[in-house]
């Protein structure tokens, strides 16, 4: 089938009480672990690319890597620009073919941030572009943060009413709590989940949580065992991540967790057979480790046998 907008993926996810994950590539290797995964288990996948991503690679070379998986395969696949900032960037992955794209102006005030999404509704969705905006800011709430500085970081559920009658979106990253990368709290890993249901309430529409991963101890062990040296990460737990699923989260942001097992199956291959230099025999084994994480994170969320039926372009 040819790609998917996040639209279609995410209505359903809303609809069907799940989630959905959305996986950021840089390679072909990472690329293929992903979408041999949610084959495995029939889930529809949203492959997300940031801009530093389509800097990396080229966004030629990502769009035709991602279209041809979607002409093969019977998944419902979408391609999504992760944290777009800018417009020209934005413009082009439409002109590229991407079927859904994050505005991230958070940073700016909410009337700003409602003119800039605003303006991205209006072209995207000219092209049959979904659109996924922001509120807050990605950052952890330590037990020391005021109830004036959680405020000023989290999503503000009314806020979040005006903003998505305002510009029409299709989906929203509320901030509650969670930021990207591996160090996401110092102590207990805290949630505003009340926030978090509120805004579900007052806006209906399928919500997304950046900075989902968990950062999984036995990685981090491997990884450790095998040379890494990174003390204290931590990540969302799994437990979390399924209450703000029950509460409305229908997209799940991973692309720490896949750093992660990807370079952690390297460092194994490394240290394990020194003799080695085919870089097939090296990033093998690491498109495997995504393989397996993407296919635990799709138990997780739920998206599992969750892929319709397409006739699929011969
Ligand atoms: O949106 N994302 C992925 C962000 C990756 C952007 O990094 P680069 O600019 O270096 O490509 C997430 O929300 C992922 O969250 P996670 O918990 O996996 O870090
Ligand atoms: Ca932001
Ligand atoms: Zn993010």
């Amino acid at each position: 089938m040819s790609l998917v907008t996040g639209k279609e993926i995410l209505d359903a996810a809303n609809v069907g009480g799940y989630a959905v994950g959305a996986f950021n590539i840089n390679n072909m290797e990472i690329f293929q672990g992903i979408i041999r995964a949610a084959e495995e288990k029939n889930s529809p996948v949203i492959i997300a690319t940031s801009e530093s991503a389509i800097k990396y690679a080229g966004i030629n070379y990502l769009v035709s890597m991602v279209k041809t998986a979607a002409n093969i395969t019977s998944v419902p696949i979408a391609l999504h620009l992760d944290h777009g900032k800018n417009f020209e960037v934005i413009q082009k992955c439409i002109k590229y073919g991407y079927t859904s794209l994050m505005i991230d102006a958070s940073h700016l005030s909410l009337d700003e941030n409602i003119e800039e999404t605003k303006k991205v509704v209006k072209t995207a969705h000219t092209h049959n572009v979904s659109v996924e905006a922001e509120l807050g800011r990605l950052q952890g709430i330590e037990d020391n943060v005021s109830v004036l500085e959680r405020d000023a970081i989290l999503v503000n559920p009314q806020d979040a009413k005006l903003f998505v009658e305002e510009t029409e979106i299709d989906s929203l990253a509320p901030a509650i709590g969670t930021s990207h990368g591996a160090f996401k709290f110092k102590g207990e890993a805290e949630l505003d989940f009340e926030r978090l249901d509120e805004t579900k309430n007052l806006t209906k529409i399928p919500l997304v949580l950046h900075g989902a991963s968990s950062v999984p101890e036995n990685i981090l062990k491997k990884a450790a065992k095998y040379g890494a040296k990174i003390p204290g990460a931590k990540g969302v737990p799994t437990e979390h991540i399924k209450k703000v699923i029950k509460l409305g989260i229908n997209k799940i942001n991973i692309d720490t967790d896949l750093r992660l097992a990807f370079t952690t199956a390297i460092r194994e291959v490394f240290a394990n057979s020194p003799e080695q230099f085919d870089p097939r025999k090296i990033l093998g084994p690491a498109r495997n480790a995504i393989y397996d994480v993407v296919k635990e994170k799709i138990d997780i969320l739920g998206s599992a046998d969750k892929a319709w039926e397409e006739e699929l372009v011969l």
